[in-house]
This record gives structure tokens, C-alpha cells and sequence, in this order.
């Protein structure tokens, strides 16, 4: 070491061979140094100050490691080799008190939680406040407070603003001042639904589908009705949790939505796949509804979208029902896949 031109908080040196390097150093306060090599723990290390110099005294057999960390005067009082993250003390969604678990599931609403409030706590350490961090759906949250009400415990709340109809997963993360930086994560989800959209799950309506495609995961519909109506511009991998594709078959394919009682509607809109800029709207798509034992299409004005919006809109009018269909003939998919029905979402008002 040839030179510090301030007091660092930590180093790591490497070090082969016993030695003493030094550096010049220029400390107002008494120097408290500790030292932690591979896994064991932090201890004081051996060194010296004397005009403006810091020696530190390597001893890497003794240490049992080659390369050696450096702690420079941190904060009086911290336990350097605690290992526990802190602890979420309580929960409050909207001024009502939920489980502090690590994962909470709110559940279904028209709105999403407003702010939600996280009491937490250190036993050992203060909180890094700096540390503190929340997003919602993998982006920041615009809005977090907090107010301290000891270094060891602070109150932190999440102001989730409009994140529109879906599932959605506010994660916080708060880490105490142990070096290694013990860190708390939870996480809050929650589902919000257009309460006029009587497909959605949210309204308890079910979706049933003739086929799924034959990759495990595809099986699960619940992509169909959660309120996410588009898919990630580059979803990662084959099986993704955003569309429904069904078998790739020369037959008829449908999705059937039930709802929990009869409800008079007059549109349907499908919002099919979109993959690497390719719509999958099935070009002969009909809306049916059910007659005695029968299933009828129904007479519909249908709509394509423009733009970018890979959407098919059937409007008709207004009929009792406590079931529909989506129904596509055999060969009937997209120009690309013409025996797949492959969809993001359907509505219905
Ligand atoms: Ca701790
Ligand atoms: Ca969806």
C-alpha cells in the first residue's frame, strides 16, 4: 500500500506471505480496524499508527486465508458477525393490519392498495436506510417514505400509485449495517380486475378451454382472465405464464367462460398472442352462446384492432348469458399457425 488519502470503510488486501505494508493515513479519531479472512469472523486487527502511518501486521498462515478484509472505524456498537436479516414486525395495507409474512397475498379487488406499511426492525444492528429499496412488478416504486423511530426500527411505506387491472408483486428490501449486509426481502401481491369486465377472475368467472399445447405449464388458464391483456415484448423462453396456446391441431378449438351468475352482455374482446412482433389472431374466430344443448354464433359486428393492438372486438346485441365461447374451426388460427389458438386475454361486458 503506497498511500490512503482517507479513511477508507473497508479494504480487502491479498496477502502470500507474512508482511507489514503501510500507508500513509491521516485519522482525527483513534483508529479501530478489524480484520476478517475466508469464513471466519471479524476480529481487531493487528496493526500500528504512529506519524500519520498505518502498518498492518499480514499474517496470512495464521489467518488461514490469503486474502484479508478491512473494516475501518465502523460505527461504534455494530456487531460485525451477526448474521440475521431484520425482522418484518408488521404489516399494514391501507391502515389495516395484515400477516408480516414474507410473501402476502392480498387477493382480488377492483383497486389496487394504496400504501402499504412495513414495521421493521434490527435486533442486533442499526438499519441502512440507503438500503432500503421497493418495486412493484420488477420496476421502482416512485413514492417510499419512511420515518425512523430508533436506529434499529423504522417504518417504511409504499405508495403503490396506478398499476392497472392483473397480478401484480410490491417487493421491499431493507438490510441492516453488518458488514455482509443481512437483508430482509418480502414481498406483497395482489390482483386487481376491471369490475366491469364479468370475465375476469376477479368477478369469479371461470375459463374452460378444448386443449392445452402439450408443454407442462400450459395446462394452467389462468393467463386467460388475470387482467394482463399484452405480452412482454421478448418473453423468455417456450413456456411462458402470459398466453394460452392451444394444441396444434386440424380440429375445432375454443375457450369457454362461465360466469358465477347470468350476465347481460354486449362485447366480447380477445386480445390474442403477439411473439417477436407476430400476431396470432385467428382469422375465422366466432362468439357462440348456448342454445339447449347447442352452442349458436351469435350475430356480432366484429372488429379488428389497428395499430399495434392484436385484438378482435365482437359486439352484439345485449343477451342474458351465463356462459359464452370463443370458437375457431378447424385451420382457423392465425396465417402463421393456422391450427393453434393462441390467446392473451378475453373480456366481456
Ligand atoms: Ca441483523
Ligand atoms: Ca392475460
Amino acid at each position: 500500500m503506497r498511500s490512503l488519502k482517507a479513511i477508507a470503510a473497508a479494504c480487502a488486501v491479498m496477502a502470500l506471505a507474512t508482511c507489514t505494508p503501510s500507508a500513509s493515513l491521516a485519522s482525527e479519531h483513534p483508529l479501530r480496524i478489524f480484520t476478517k479472512a475466508g469464513h471466519a469472523q471479524w476480529r481487531p486487527a493487528d496493526f500500528e499508527y504512529r506519524d500519520r502511518m498505518l502498518i498492518l501486521h499480514l499474517d496470512p498462515e495464521s489467518a488461514g486465508a490469503c486474502q484479508m478484509h478491512f473494516l475501518f472505524n465502523p460505527p461504534p456498537g455494530t456487531d460485525l458477525n451477526e448474521t440475521n436479516p431484520p425482522l418484518l414486525l408488521g404489516v399494514k395495507v391501507d391502515g389495516r393490519p395484515v400477516d408480516a409474512v414474507a410473501d402476502q397475498y392480498l387477493g382480488s379487488a377492483p383497486e389496487p392498495p394504496q400504501t402499504i406499511l412495513f414495521g421493521v426492525a434490527d435486533r442486533e444492528n442499526m438499519l441502512d436506510l440507503h438500503s432500503i429499496r421497493a418495486t412493484i412488478d420488477g420496476r421502482p416504486v416512485d413514492e417510499v417514505t419512511f420515518s425512523v423511530l430508533s436506529g434499529r426500527e423504522v417504518r417504511i411505506c409504499v405508495h403503490t400509485g396506478d398499476v392497472g387491472p392483473g397480478k401484480h408483486a410490491l417487493q421491499l428490501s431493507v438490510s441492516d449495517v453488518a458488514p455482509q449486509r443481512n437483508v430482509l426481502t418480502t414481498a406483497v401481491r395482489f390482483h386487481t380486475f376491471d369490475p366491469t369486465n364479468y370475465a375476469a377472475a376477479g368477478n369469479e368467472a371461470i375459463v374452460t378451454v378444448d386443449s392445452s399445447y402439450p408443454y407442462t405449464g400450459y395446462e394452467i388458464l389462468d393467463c386467460i382472465n388475470d387482467g394482463v391483456r399484452y405480452m412482454p415484448s421478448s418473453p423468455a423462453g417456450p413456456i411462458h405464464p402470459f398466453a394460452h396456446p392451444s394444441s396444434e391441431e386440424n380440429v375445432p378449438h375454443w375457450v369457454q367462460v362461465e360466469f358465477p351468475e347470468p350476465k347481460t352482455i354486449s362485447e366480447v374482446a380477445v386480445y390474442w398472442s403477439t411473439i417477436r412482433d407476430t400476431c396470432h389472431r385467428s382469422l375465422q374466430a366466432e362468439l357462440q352462446i348456448p342454445h339447449g344443448d347447442e352452442w349458436t354464433t351469435v350475430e356480432a359486428k366484429v372488429t379488428y384492432s389497428a395499430g399495434g393492438n392484436c385484438l378482435t372486438t365482437f359486439t352484439f346485441a345485449p343477451v342474458q348469458v351465463k356462459e359464452f365461447r370463443v370458437w375457431q374451426p378447424a385451420g382457423g388460427g392465425s396465417k402463421a399457425r393456422p391450427d393453434l389458438m393462441y390467446l392473451v386475454e378475453v373480456e366481456a361486458r
